[in-house]
């Protein structure tokens, strides 16, 4: 098995020469991105048919190869441009009025995509075995209760908003400056981190309710994948999150 670590240290041997990169990703230990030079596409932490049925093989590997590969190359060229070389996401995201607007979408891109494939894992099911339900223990499921009243209440009210942002955006749960559990969303690739962005806070999950996050499986129906989307968030990665880790 090729860990997170030496898939890595191999994507560096692949661009030796070009004297680029030196990233580390790890939103479980905070320290988000550590960018040295510029900005590189981290692995996804399980395989691209890993997230079905509920989101299939295709649009992972597009959404991830594609999209999110665009953003970094377009947010490298920005930072480039910009001589903000060895500048890290959480600074840039937390700066980004003082910056180009390439700089925020690309960036937010870059950012929210990363946080996005740490959010989920695995919840594999079938027609004879369904997926097992996926209730939020940890701290993050006692906070949820008692912000929320139940599960059940924050799952509406966070697919409500996700419902209801319009055209390209992000829902998200986030700690909030009164250090509260609170649900919002954020217009195209803004994130709650950003010191512009109208909804505030640390991020805990987000959801990508981009058509393209969803559009080959879903088509149009946004409910559904949000709906599916539920089975595989990754409650413990939210959890550490919560708790600072
Ligand atoms: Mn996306």
């Amino acid at each position: 098995m090729t860990t997170r670590r030496e898939f890595f240290k191999k994507g560096i041997l692949a661009g030796a020469g070009l004297a680029i990169m030196k990233t580390g990703l790890s939103f479980e230990n905070k320290k988000v991105v550590q960018a040295e030079d510029l900005f590189a596409l981290p692995p996804l932490p399980y395989a691209y048919d890993a997230l079905e049925p509920f989101i299939d093989k295709q649009t992972m590997e597009i959404h991830h190869t594609k999209h999110h590969q665009a953003y970094i190359d377009k947010l490298n060229k920005a930072v480039t441009d910009a001589k903000l070389n060895g500048i890290t996401l959480e600074v840039l995201c937390k700066n980004v009025s003082k910056y180009p607007i390439a700089i925020r979408n690309h960036g937010g891109g870059h950012y929210n995509h990363s946080m996005f494939w740490n959010s989920m894992k695995p919840n594999p099911g079938s027609v004879l075995e369904p997926a097992k339900a996926n209730e939020p223990v940890w701290k993050i499921g006692d906070a949820i209760k008692s912000t929320f009243d139940s599960f059940s209440n924050f799952k509406t009210k966070f697919t409500e908003k996700a419902m209801s942002t319009f055209g390209s955006g992000w829902a998200w749960l986030v700690i909030n400056k009164e250090g509260k559990l609170e649900i919002g969303s954020t217009p195209n690739q803004d994130n709650p981190l950003m010191d512009l962005a109208e909804f505030k806070g640390t991020p805990i999950i987000g959801l990508d309710v981009w058509e393209h996050a969803y559009y080959l499986k879903y088509q149009n129906k946004r409910a559904d994948y949000v709906n599916s989307w539920w089975n595989i968030v990754n409650w413990e990665v939210a959890s550490k999150r919560f708790e600072g880790k």
